[in-house]
């Protein structure tokens, strides 16, 4: 029998990191986890996601703005594959504090990139890069080599992130992949994301909790998909034979306007009734649409997605009614 591997998982409280811890203990990896000193002082509200983990996993407090914590994490676990998901992750945010966003998102991948480089270069590294790094979009199907054109603090500190990732793999030979991931969600998905938001109104507006939901432009299309689909890609894209960088969602486009008609036909109800538009929540430079095409994971990692747009807005909506009965 082989030794067991060791992954180091930045961001492991997020949504994606839970679902990635979960899915690398079913594969028998020893999961070791980066989190916020405040996280263990405050496990039942900062680690609800990984709550049925903890003991399978081993976590440490370490910064992501610091390099000396870093160091110290990567020359004790010395782990064969780093997950970098730890992220100022919300877009609406970077519009308010483009300094910590940036600070957080840049350096955060930089330390960890020059930590590996120096203490750990056999370890393999994936960076969570994004569909907003596209933006304003150039084609109508974005793919690997489709041009940047990102409209926020937030989109531009993950195109930094992928170039950091690209120039150490090329230049130090780093095993580094970015998984430019467009939405994924569910129903761990933090209640600030649309969808969530969508999803938890129509749970307490069903139970007579809420009265209207406040939403900002409805007229946006993404690619949605569901979180467990897009971490399996994530490890896909360290088994490989060379690192490389992928595109990863479904093809196909829903607008928000699509998702709250859904969502709300679910329980029984009609959401032009409820929805009230708050100009307030409109983005000084908004992303009109994302869409994947998703071409080069299919072929070479053999990827496709198992849960369509209903199938995800029926959980969402299901998993929420429960929550706030
Ligand atoms: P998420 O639920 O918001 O999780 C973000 C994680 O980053 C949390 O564990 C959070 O820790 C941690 N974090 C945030 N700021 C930090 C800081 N200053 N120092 C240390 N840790 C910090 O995000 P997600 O949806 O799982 O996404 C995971 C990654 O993929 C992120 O990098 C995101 O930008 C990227 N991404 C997400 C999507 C998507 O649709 N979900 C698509 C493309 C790319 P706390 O719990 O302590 O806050
Ligand atoms: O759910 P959102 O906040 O997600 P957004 O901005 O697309 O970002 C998410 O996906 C990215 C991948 O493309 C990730 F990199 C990022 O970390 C994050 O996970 O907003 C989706 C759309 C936007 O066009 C927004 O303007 O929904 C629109 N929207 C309309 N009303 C709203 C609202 N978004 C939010 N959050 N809240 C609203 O009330």
């Amino acid at each position: 029998m082989g030794q067991i591997k060791k992954a180091l998982i930045t961001g492991i409280t997020g949504q994606d990191g839970s679902y990635l811890a979960e899915f690398l203990i079913k594969k028998n990896y020893q999961v070791y986890g980066i989190v916020r000193r405040v996280a263990l002082e405050d496990e039942t509200h900062r680690l609800w996601r990984i709550k049925h983990l903890l003991k399978k996993i081993k976590l440490s407090s370490a910064s992501l703005e610091s390099y000396a914590s870093i160091v110290k994490i990567i020359q004790k676990i010395k782990p064969n594959e780093v997950y970098h998901l730890g992220a100022q992750s919300y877009v609406s945010y970077s519009f308010e504090d483009e300094f910590s966003t940036l600070n957080t998102n840049i350096n955060g991948t930089h330390y960890l990139l020059s930590a590996i480089k120096e203490f750990s270069p056999k370890t393999k590294f994936y960076f969570a890069g994004s569909s907003e790094m596209f933006g304003k979009v150039y084609k109508k199907k974005q793919n690997e080599t489709t041009r940047f054109y990102p409209r926020s603090s937030y989109g531009i500190s993950k195109v930094a992130g992928f170039e950091l990732t690209r120039n150490y793999r090329e230049a130090y030979n780093l095993f580094a992949c970015t998984g430019i991931l467009f939405n994924h969600e569910s129903p761990r998905r933090g209640f600030e994301f649309v969808t969530r938001k969508i999803s938890s109104a129509v749970a307490k507006i069903k139970l007579g909790k809420q009265k209207n939901l406040y939403l900002g432009n409805i007229n946006a299309k993404r690619d949605w998909g569901h979180a467990r689909d897009y971490v399996k890609a994530m490890w896909l894209m360290l088994q490989q034979k060379k690192p490389s960088d992928f595109v990863v969602g479904t093809g196909e486009m829903h607008s928000v306007k699509e998702f709250l008609n859904l969502a709300f036909s679910i329980v029984g109800l009609n959401y032009k009734k409820f929805i009230k538009i708050d100009k307030n929540l409109y983005r000084p430079s908004e992303v009109d649409t994302l869409r994947a095409d998703y071409t080069k994971a299919k072929k070479i990692l053999k990827w496709k997605p198992s849960i369509n747009f209903k199938g995800l807005v029926k959980e969402m909506v299901l998993e929420d009614l429960k929550r706030f009965k």
